[in-house]
């Protein structure tokens, strides 16, 4: 047996039995209090959903299990000393909860590429059949979803499986589906933006270098900058848009496929992953309403105007953060490391200095300050991935490393079907006593 696998048999059956005894022994004990404007703002704040991949704190952030971003960059294992940790070194942390050795990391990676050699034909028949001009993000949820013809989850409950060996196809299929979305997503890529010059993965290369490789991108500090993508946009806690439908759907018993390409709806929302792109509509308006180099005056009342025209300012605010989102900063320590000088950084930069007073001059916008989309896509087009619409299909490869362990656990644990109860206007006007 695999030697990941063989672990999360271990680890998982301990864990499913504390959760069994403690739902026995403490299951009627009241946790919290939920008002109605929660319920009606969005369930914001509600704790209704057991996710142990990661946690979101408002003040510092997200925490891969129990690692912040810079203790993640400085545990977790890389291909060289100066380079971004990979990617699937964050995926063997939050399926297990333990920092993994460089070997592990290896075999995980052999893993992938083997499984990625695997993907049915009938998944690129799927994309070649759209226009090129459907958004990436339609193409991309079409090839899942037709991926799932390969569902060993699927086959095996066909076939009768006991319901405690659910995890173990979830398992393979996950791991499937992980390996093959690179190369989704970089086939997209080269067939709606360059011509259709598809490139072969290597399978000597790590997951997200590959992802940069077949992208038409060999150079190392692209493949850098890829790793940390992937790894900054992997998890954000249970209760966002993709990784709480990627679970309810899954509580169905929905194989892997169908609950991620659920979740990948959601994420092409654009107050969800398509904000990156939306960020980039913004700025490119904005440079060519002004210019390229315009004043904090300037940028104030543009920004003033998207809010007097009635929209948002993409790429800040947050449902659950209140400070400045430390994949931003960590992106932006990035691009004054390497590109200090790029004028879409330097424009970045000006924009973190004025909007939040922006936004805050409203009174209402809780968190005024800038999210992990605000960055994302001008260092992508600094480094000469410049084609916007592609930049929510990469948010959704790397979010399949944190929504699909996820969704595995959900299955070692038994989570049931989710079911939350609904209720009318009137139902809730009478219960609080509206007159
Ligand atoms: N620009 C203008 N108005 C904003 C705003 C922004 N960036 N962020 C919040 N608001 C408004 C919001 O629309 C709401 O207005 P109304 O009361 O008129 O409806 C008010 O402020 C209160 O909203 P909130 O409680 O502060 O935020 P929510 O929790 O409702 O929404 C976001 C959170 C992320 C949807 C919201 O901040 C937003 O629309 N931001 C811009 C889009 C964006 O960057 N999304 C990406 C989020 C990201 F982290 C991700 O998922 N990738």
């Amino acid at each position: 047996m695999d030697p990941v696998k063989q672990k999360l048999k271990e680890v998982g059956s301990k864990r499913a039995e504390q959760l069994k005894r403690l739902v026995a022994e403490h299951g009627n004990d009241v946790i919290q209090e939920v008002t109605l404007e929660q319920v009606i703002s969005g369930m914001k704040g509600i704790v209704a959903l057991l996710t142990d991949t990661s946690s979101l704190d408002p003040e510092e952030g997200i925490r891969f299990r129990d690692y912040s971003i810079p203790e993640l960059r400085q545990h977790l294992p890389k291909l060289k000393d100066d380079g971004e940790p990979l990617p699937e070194g964050l995926f063997y942390l939050m399926l297990l909860g333990e920092i993994p050795d460089r070997a592990t990391v290896d075999f995980i990676s052999r893993d992938w590429a083997r499984r990625a050699a695997d993907i049915p034909g009938h998944a690129f028949d799927v994309i070649n059949a759209l226009p090129k001009s459907a958004h990436p993000m339609i193409q991309f949820n079409t090839a899942i979803l037709a991926m799932s013809t390969q569902s060993h989850f699927r086959k095996a409950y066909m076939e009768g499986m006991d319901k405690k060996d659910y995890w173990d196809p979830m398992y393979e299929g996950v791991n499937d589906l992980i390996s093959r979305l690179p190369v989704i997503a970089a086939y997209i890529y080269r067939r709606v933006f360059h011509n259709e010059k598809y490139i072969d993965m290597d399978p000597s290369l790590d997951w997200a270098g590959n992802l940069a490789h077949m992208m038409g991108y060999d150079s190392e500090e692209i493949k850098r900058l890829m790793r940390l993508y992937m790894v900054l946009h992997a998890d954000h806690e249970g209760g966002n848009v993709s990784a709480h439908t990627t679970h309810l759907v899954g509580t169905a018993l929905s194989n892997p496929y169908y609950s991620f390409a659920a979740g990948m709806n959601g994420l092409a929302g654009p107050l969800h992953g398509m904000a990156n792109q939306e960020v980039m509509v913004w700025l490119e308006q904005l440079i060519a309403e002004i210019g390229d180099n315009p004043t904090k005056e300037q940028i104030r009342e543009y920004a003033e105007n998207t809010l007097k025209q009635g929209r948002v300012i993409p790429g800040y605010g947050h449902a659950v953060l209140r400070k400045t989102d430390p994949r931003f900063t960590e992106q932006l320590n990035f691009a004054n490391k390497y590109i200090p000088e790029a004028p879409l950084i330097k424009l970045v930069r000006n924009i973190y200095e004025v909007v939040p007073d922006v936004l805050r001059s409203t009174g209402k916008v809780k968190n005024p300050w800038p999210n992990v989309d605000a960055i994302s896509g001008s260092l992508l087009t600094s480094y000469g991935i410049t084609e916007h619409p592609i930049y929510t299909v990469l948010f959704g490869v790397s979010r399949s490393l944190g929504v699909l362990s996820s969704l595995i656990w959900d299955r070692i644990y038994g989570q049931p079907l989710e079911r939350p109860s609904s209720k009318s206007l009137e139902w809730y006007m009478k219960k609080v006593g509206f007159k």
